[in-house]
């Protein structure tokens, strides 16, 4: 009767699925007290039909869901609305990223009770303990609900937890449920790739990250030991050849990466991760030659842009410089690790003329690291932005007229799903032309240089699609590049790093 089922919906179209890390994190912390199932949307032809198989049986009290941004909203809204219509009693409960920074929308929808505001560990137990003891529960924290007469409560936040000392995930049930091989894809890393989530939070408060306001510059981490032994566990439960760390900032303590890094060393594998360009490019130069030689192929990180104004404004930690970011894309590539550089354009600024001109100058900027480091892969956002409260660059964007939809269904407009997917602003200060620029711009430079991390793409490919796009890039002729459109997508089928996972095949 106090069963929970707990949801994963769709996050890819294709099979690139990885381990549901958010919901599996949060059924180790109950794994204890409560009887759990698993759906997972990327896995099943018709999920609802599967939840709703589970439901009938009238075992279960809850429906927890994680929601970030984009596709998944689309099976978490209509699937959390029938289930509010069809099993009334049922308690529903949202965690992740959407939940959590667009709470007030997801609760005035009136069919999402709880939002878990940040870390599940300790607040998702206690939840669900009080409301079958029904015993009150504003004592506890990470917690955001509503009052019957429409007020939002926010208790306060929870003090992060040592990593180490959480449940380990229960993997074993996860097989149960779906064989794990089944989530070990291939990708331009290995043949089966572990993705593994060691620390919470970014001790850094960029002010376009979505990260900022729920963990509050906030980061803690697992041990190198505890990663290491999770790792080798599933290596030699289910096989895997490769990792892919899903961290929003993996490389913060440079003793913890080295010591993984050693401790990884004899096991022949590869390994992707997310961390800072001004964090990583303090190491000495004898860590980064243990990560490389530990397997360490590629890093992800956010390089933002070339201006130091902007990297400033944004409060890029107000350590990184458009300098910096040049310098080390050529430190980094000596030791064979590829930079993976992403840069967001598009911020607001004074004037039409100025965010023009600051897109024109990121152009030239990009083109200037691929000079030094070709080897570089260059992702590029649109800005979207998040609603930081308190935050200049927020009230500056809601200023010049930008505001969030105030329906949850209006999110699964298509215009917003691509606005999740930051490909679509709808940021009043951009206007068509910028965005066509920075577009064109993407797909000269994706066809002059081909990324390295899509198997699919043969070197012949590369090769004669980068020569027919050498005129465009050199001369920046960017405007209507249909030919280059029309090789990628029937052609080379290029995946799209920046949606579909970074380290995807
Ligand atoms: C893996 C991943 C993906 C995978 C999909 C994973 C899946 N579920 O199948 C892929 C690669 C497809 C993906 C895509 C996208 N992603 Co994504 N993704 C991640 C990533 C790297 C890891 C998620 C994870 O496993 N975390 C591990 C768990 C343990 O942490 P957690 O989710 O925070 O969970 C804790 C709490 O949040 C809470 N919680 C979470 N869920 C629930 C549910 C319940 C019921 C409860 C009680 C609690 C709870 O408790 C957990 C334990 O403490 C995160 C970054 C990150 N480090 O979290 C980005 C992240 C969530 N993604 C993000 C985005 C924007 C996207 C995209 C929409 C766009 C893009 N350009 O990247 C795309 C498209 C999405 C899509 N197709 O649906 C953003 C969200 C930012 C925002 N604006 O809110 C993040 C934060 C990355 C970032 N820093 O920008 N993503
Ligand atoms: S360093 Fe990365 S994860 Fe951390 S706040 Fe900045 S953008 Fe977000």
């Amino acid at each position: 009767m106090n069963k929970v089922l707990l949801f994963n919906p769709r996050a890819v179209s294709n099979k690139n699925y990885r381990i549901p890390n958010s919901i599996l994190q949060v059924a180790a912390a109950i794994d204890s007290f409560f009887d759990w199932v698993i759906v997972d949307g990327n896995r099943e032809t018709d999920p609802w039909e599967v939840i709703q198989s589970h439901l009938e049986t009238g075992d279960f009290m809850f429906f927890g869901s994680t929601v970030m941004p984009g596709p998944q909203l689309k099976q978490a809204i209509p699937y959390t609305k029938k289930i509010r219509e069809l099993y009334p009693q049922i308690k529903t409960i949202w965690g992740g990223y959407f939940a959590s920074n667009q709470y007030e929308v997801v609760l005035n929808s009136g069919y999402v009770d709880f939002i878990i505001n940040g870390p599940g560990d300790v607040a998702f137990p206690l939840l669900l303990q009080s409301l079958v003891d029904d015993k009150p529960y504003e004592f506890v924290q990470n917690l955001i609900y509503k009052l019957p007469d429409g007020e939002i409560i926010k208790t306060t936040k929870q003090s992060m937890v040592d990593q180490d000392s959480l449940p380990r995930l229960p993997y074993a049930k996860l097989n149960n449920f779906y064989p794990i091989e089944g989530y070990l894809r291939p990708t331009h890393l290995g043949q089966k790739t572990i993705a593994y989530h060691s620390s919470l939070g970014c001790p850094f408060t960029c002010s376009f990250c979505a990260v900022v306001p729920i963990y509050e510059a906030r980061w803690k981490g697992k041990s190198a030991q505890v990663i290491y032994d999770d790792i080798i566990q599933i290596k030699n439960n289910y096989g895997g050849d490769a990792i892919e760390f899903h961290d929003n900032n993996f490389f913060v303590s440079e003793k913890r990466t080295v010591e993984f890094a050693k401790l990884i060393a004899p096991h022949n594998m590869t390994w992707w991760g997310e961390g800072r360009i001004d964090t990583i490019d303090k190491y000495k130069d004898e860590s980064l030659k243990i990560m490389a030689d530990s397997g360490c192929k590629m890093i992800f990180l956010g390089a933002e842009s070339g201006s130091d104004e902007i990297l400033d404004s944004i409060d890029k930690g107000g350590k990184q410089t458009g300098a910096q970011i040049k310098a080390f894309a050529d430190r980094i590539g000596k030791y064979g690790i590829v930079p993976e550089y992403s840069f967001v354009l598009g911020f607001p600024g004074p004037s039409n003329e100025r965010v023009m001109k600051q897109i024109e100058a990121e152009i030239k900027f990009i083109k200037e690291v691929k000079e030094i480091n070709p080897n570089t892969e260059i992702i590029i956002y649109l800005y979207s932005p998040v609603p930081t409260e308190g935050s200049e660059l927020y009230q500056k964007i809601v200023n010049a007229g930008f505001s969030f939809p105030k329906d949850l269904e209006d999110w699964l407009n298509p215009s917003w799903e691509n606005f999740d997917l930051r490909k679509n602003p709808l940021t009043p200060w951009l206007t068509p032309k910028m965005v066509d620029k920075v577009k064109n711009f993407e797909t000269v430079l994706n066809a002059r240089y081909p990324t390295k991390t899509d198997a699919k793409v043969t070197p012949f490919q590369s090769q004669v699609i980068s020569s027919i796009a050498s005129w465009r890039y050199k001369y920046n002729i960017l405007k209507y590049p249909y030919e280059l459109k029309f090789l990628q997508k029937f052609w080379l089928r290029y995946r799209q790093p920046e949606i579909e996972g970074f380290a995807s095949e």
